[in-house]
């Protein structure tokens, strides 16, 4: 069982420097560590401060369906494809949030997103596979064991996270449908439902709803490409894309499309959200590269969070997200200038 360091001094006791709801999500933790289960025993920011603590105090705890709580309890924790940096701590993860969705504020996830029902919830598997079809999520996942990973998110406004995922490989529920010959692409897409998600009626966004996003099918087979349901070892929270998102760990942030209602497989490249929008600075690929700016910032160095005034924690930024050794045959032959 691998066990995270504490953030903070130990003098401290959680529930003075935590948030309520969040506390007792960690005794969770706690409880689950006892009981001999795989899952990580989590460390906490010291750092909420008073105005973040009332966020967080409304904050429901995030459980999930009954169904998904055995198999987050069984997930096993990957050290092979886990970064052994620092976490985020669980309040930065859940309460700075890009999901336009639900407004674009880093705060309006968590604040707009609770409300989001996510069980029953139906994906479409479409296109050039053998067995497309209409399926519960919980049909999806019945064949999956869940993995803890570890991964490094970079977001293309240069800020980055550590994150503990529980998820599966892409490659095996795509393997599971049997794409064709012609499945030469991968498209996902998000939820569209005005009613639930408040930024898809915001007049002056920028977004076509619903978002999309895709991937070169070679792409989504590699392993660290991962379907994922939960996070901290618990349910995944509607701001971070309950109840299923892509994580793609070597690409900036914006791939890693969240609450999935749609997997479709083409012949030909998918039209992306981002690179719709502004062409010259999202690509398709938007594999995380220091040597390949953004037309308005640098991309050769990011701030990992948690970061302040006093200590921004600046780190340089590395090829595909430091996973260049998994992905960069992916890309052989490719000029990275021209394919950003
Ligand atoms: N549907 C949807 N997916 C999305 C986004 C979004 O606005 N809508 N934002 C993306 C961006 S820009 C990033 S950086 C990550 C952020 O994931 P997190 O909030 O879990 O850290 O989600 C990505 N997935
Ligand atoms: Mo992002």
């Amino acid at each position: 069982m691998k066990r995270y360091r504490r953030i903070g001094s130990p003098s401290i006791q959680p529930s003075e420097i935590t948030p309520e709801p969040i506390y007792r999500n960690r005794r969770r933790f706690m409880q689950a560590a006892l009981s001999m289960t795989a899952l990580p025993v989590l460390g906490f920011s010291s750092q909420a401060g008073a105005t973040d603590y009332d966020i967080a105090g409304d904050l429901p705890i995030y459980e999930g369906p009954s169904w998904l709580q055995p198999k987050l309890a069984s997930a096993v924790h990957n050290p092979g494809y886990s970064t052994e940096e620092k976490l985020a701590p669980y309040y930065d993860a859940i309460t700075h949030n890009n999901f336009y969705e639900f407004g674009t504020d880093k705060r309006d996830p968590v604040r707009h997103a609770q409300g989001l029902i996510t069980d029953p919830w139906q994906v479409e598997i479409s296109g050039a596979v053998a067995k497309p079809g209409q399926y519960h999520l919980e049909d999806i996942l019945a064949p999956h064991a869940l993995e803890d990973r570890i991964y490094r998110l970079r977001c293309v406004e240069a800020w980055s996270m550590v994150i503990p995922w529980l998820g599966f490989p892409l490659a095996d529920l795509i393997k599971r449908f049997e794409p064709t010959s012609k499945a030469k692409y991968v498209h996902f897409t998000t939820l569209e439902d005005k009613e639930q998600m408040p930024g898809q009626s915001n007049l002056f966004g920028t977004i076509t709803w619903p978002y999309v996003e895709g991937l070169r099918i070679d792409e989504a087979m590699n392993p660290l490409a991962l379907l994922v349901v939960g996070m901290y070892g618990n349910a995944l929270p509607p701001q971070n894309g309950a109840p299923l998102r892509l994580v793609v760990p070597w690409k900036y942030g914006f791939k890693s499309i969240k609450s999935i209602v749609r997997i479709h497989f083409s012949e030909t490249m998918p039209q992306t959200s981002w690179n719709h929008i502004a062409p010259d600075e999202y690509g398709f690929y938007a594999n995380v590269n220091p040597a390949v700016d953004h037309p308005r910032w640098s991309q050769a160095t990011e701030r990992r969070l948690p970061s302040s005034l006093f200590s921004p924690n600046i780190i340089d930024t590395l090829p595909f997200n430091g996973y260049a050794e998994e992905v960069a045959d992916l890309y052989k032959g490719m000029d990275l200038k021209q394919w950003f």
